[in-house]
């Protein structure tokens, strides 16, 4: 077996691994943060269970601490009161993002993790296999259920040599984007291997297995080996180590080896994280703003990297620059061996330890600017500024960039310098912002805390057998999460499900919402028609509830996303797939389209036939629904048959 196999089997609750169908496998930990997490508890406390049944489960505050207004620190409240009375542990703003705090304080080789986060798979780096999922299937997991998922095809990535000096880890990664691409990676678990792996260490490897989101894939991991015990044991958790390793003789479905010693420095252009070029092929463009940090790079290497690299240096004057740490541990660290006065005295600008830049809550840059960052998305408007051009790179090529103030190859520009790292072989663990749980009788007396902003988890109506529906939007290839519901300035409306729904696809067409009531105030459900690979990105499942307030009933489009195909299913949105991707050119905006005895086809296992009334089409449509997920689709979402079931 190879540790995807070796994993999953010790975790398999139902149907069989090499099937090709759906499996259930036991979750053993879960992760939240606050973006997601006040819906995924709002859901969890509608299933109505006295206590979380995982093993460990923690809620973490780390995508909007700019609070603004009331609403995002009474979501705090809400988060840190659910946390007692329930048995999570918290961790408060300022204690980082959620995926390097976990791999820190909590990951465990040959364990599972579900995330309300995309990138819950930095945690494969660990050797766990950690999956992103909407807050609604990370709520099932709290309460015991167990998650889905097709059995997955594991695609062998094997790493052999030894990097260069300046080439990193986001090189591998974005390298491996440029081959795989974020499109028809559906249905993979990557499993990393080879000689390579005896120098890259825990926090390189999460790099690596956090930007694998980007692929599209169900997660990525690494095998345990003794780099992650040396890890574990400078973090005080040696007890948590197991040797986790593929067969000798292990089989794969697909593989790819990239060769390390070759490898150039990469950078991912606008406005895609597969747009890949090497940096020399773009060097000497003019850079306005370079940041460090997000959840892919501001471990305390990165961080230590930045320091001695910024050593007696000034960044170029038309460079604004600012480094977020991933978290309280690798900030303290830098306190401690004295390496944030480099940073300050080179003009950098020291920021919180969150999410911060990397999902628009701050430094959006200026008009045209040229941003490089090193967090793993560069979709158009992410940023918070839609002309702006954002480029993706190591810390090492947006340091080298932010010294001469142009886009620059860190292996030359470095190359008399030489910076020696060693892991630490003790890590400063002080919890002072990460809360126990409670003990059980102890939680009794807690209260929950709901301000003003925060509502009910919304619901569907259950299936109709024909639908009368209007084309309310035709969106192109590559649609992400970020275009249907956009982050920044309006995260603080993730518990407010009515005002939230007002920005749906705000960037791509401004009246969707207004059309999207028009369309049901005249009798009829929404249709969205899309391209190739929708739903990209985000797990955030307000791309499912959002157009599901505003009468979303079918997604008809040529591929879909994994997480946003599941977020459709559990809030009773049928996604369906042309047949013929041709016929998504005779669809128009505001065609009227039809689908008869819609639940006798589902249940009869018929490929779903869409009639289109305004032009006299008609379009097959590929249906691979479980049974499970056609029960949610019938009773018009997951959270409709919990409570039943509750
Ligand atoms: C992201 O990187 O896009 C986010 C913000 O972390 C999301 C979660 C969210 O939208 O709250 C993710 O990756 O799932
Ligand atoms: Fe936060 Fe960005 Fe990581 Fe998402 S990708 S968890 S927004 S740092």
């Amino acid at each position: 077996m190879n540790v995807v196999q070796k994993i999953l089997e010790a975790h398999l609750l139902e149907g069989e691994l090499n099937s090709g169908n759906e499996i259930g496998i036991k979750i053993d930990q879960t992760l939240t943060q606050d973006a997601t997490g006040t819906m995924a508890y709002l859901e969890f406390e509608a299933i109505g269970i006295e206590k979380i049944k995982t093993e460990l489960s923690a809620s973490y505050i780390d995508h909007n601490t700019i609070q603004d207004g009331f609403e995002n620190a009474d979501d705090h409240l809400y988060l840190q009161s659910i946390a007692e009375k329930y048995g999570l542990y918290f961790s408060k703003a300022g204690n980082g993002i959620c995926h390097q705090v976990h791999l820190e304080t909590f990951a465990v080789p040959g364990k599972t993790l579900l995330g309300s986060d995309s990138h819950t798979p930095t945690a494969g780096g660990m050797g766990m296999i950690a999956i992103g999922a909407g807050g609604l299937d990370v709520a099932t997991a709290l309460a015991g259920g167990a998650f889905y998922l097709p059995a997955p095809k594991v695609l062998k990535v094997t790493l052999s040599g030894k990097l260069n000096p300046y080439v990193t880890a986001k090189d591998i990664i974005l390298k491996v984007l440029q081959l795989l691409s974020t499109k028809g990676n559906v249905g993979y678990i990557v499993e990393y291997s080879g000689n390579g792996l005896k120098s890259l260490s825990i926090p390189e490897r999460a790099t690596i297995t956090n930007m694998g989101a980007e692929l599209g894939v169900t997660t990525s991991v690494f095998p345990s080996d003794n780099i992650t015990k040396e890890f574990l044991k400078a973090q005080g958790r040696e007890k948590d180590w197991q040797e986790l390793l593929p067969d000798p003789d292990a089989t794969y479905d697909k593989e790819l080896s990239i060769d390390l010693n070759s490898l150039k420095s990469m950078i991912a252009l606008p406005h895609s994280p597969d747009n890949v070029k090497e940096v020399s092929e773009i060097a000497g463009l003019a850079v306005d703003q370079v940041l460090i940090g997000s959840c892919t790079n501001s471990s305390y290497k990165d961080l230590y990297t930045t320091s001695k690299l910024l050593d007696n240096q000034v960044v170029s004057p038309m460079v604004s620059f600012g480094v977020a740490p991933g978290s309280k541990q690798v900030f303290q660290m830098l306190t401690e061996n004295n390496l944030l006065q480099n940073i300050i005295s080179a003009g950098g600008r020291i920021l919180e330890s969150t999410c911060g830049f990397c999902i628009g809550m701050g430094q959006s840059p200026s008009t045209n600017a040229v941003s490089l960052r090193t967090n793993n998305r560069n979709f158009l408007g992410r940023s918070g500024t839609k002309s702006a051009n954002v480029y993706l790179v190591s810390p090492e090529t947006a340091l080298a960039s932010a010294l001469t103030g142009k886009i620059t190859d860190p292996e030359i520009y470095f190359k008399n310098t030489k910076i020696n790292f060693t892991q630490p072989t003790k890590y400063i663990n002080n919890n002072s912002l990460l809360i126990s749980p409670l003990a059980d009788s102890d939680r009794k007396h807690i209260k929950i805390l709901k301000g003003p902003n925060i509502g009910d988890p919304p619901i569907n109506d259950r299936l109709s057998d024909n639908l009368s529906l209007k084309c309310v939007i035709k969106v192109e290839d590559k649609i992400t999460t970020d275009h249907i519901m956009p982050a920044g300035p309006y995260l603080k409306y993730r518990s407010n499900i009515g005002k939230y729904s007002e920005v749906v696809f705000i960037n791509v067409d401004p009246d969707f919402a207004k059309n999207c009531r028009n369309n049901v105030s005249s009798g009829y459900k929404n249709i969205i028609v899309g391209g190739q690979s929708y739903g990209q990105g985000s797990s955030r499942e307000h791309a499912a509830i959002c157009p599901m307030h505003l009468g979303v009933k079918v997604v008809l489009v040529k591929s879909i996303e994994r997480i946003h195909r599941a977020n459709l299913i559990n809030f009773g949105i049928i996604p369906l797939i042309f047949k013929k991707g041709d016929d998504y050119d005779s669809i128009g905006k505001g065609d009227e389209l039809l689908i008869e005895n819609i639940i006798k086809q589902l249940k009869a296992g018929q490929s779903v036939t869409v009639i289109n009334k305004t032009k006299n089409g008609t379009y097959s449509t590929d249906t691979t629904f479980s049974d499970r997920e056609i029960d949610y689709l019938i009773a018009g979402g997951k959270l409709n048959l919990l409570q039943r079931q509750a």
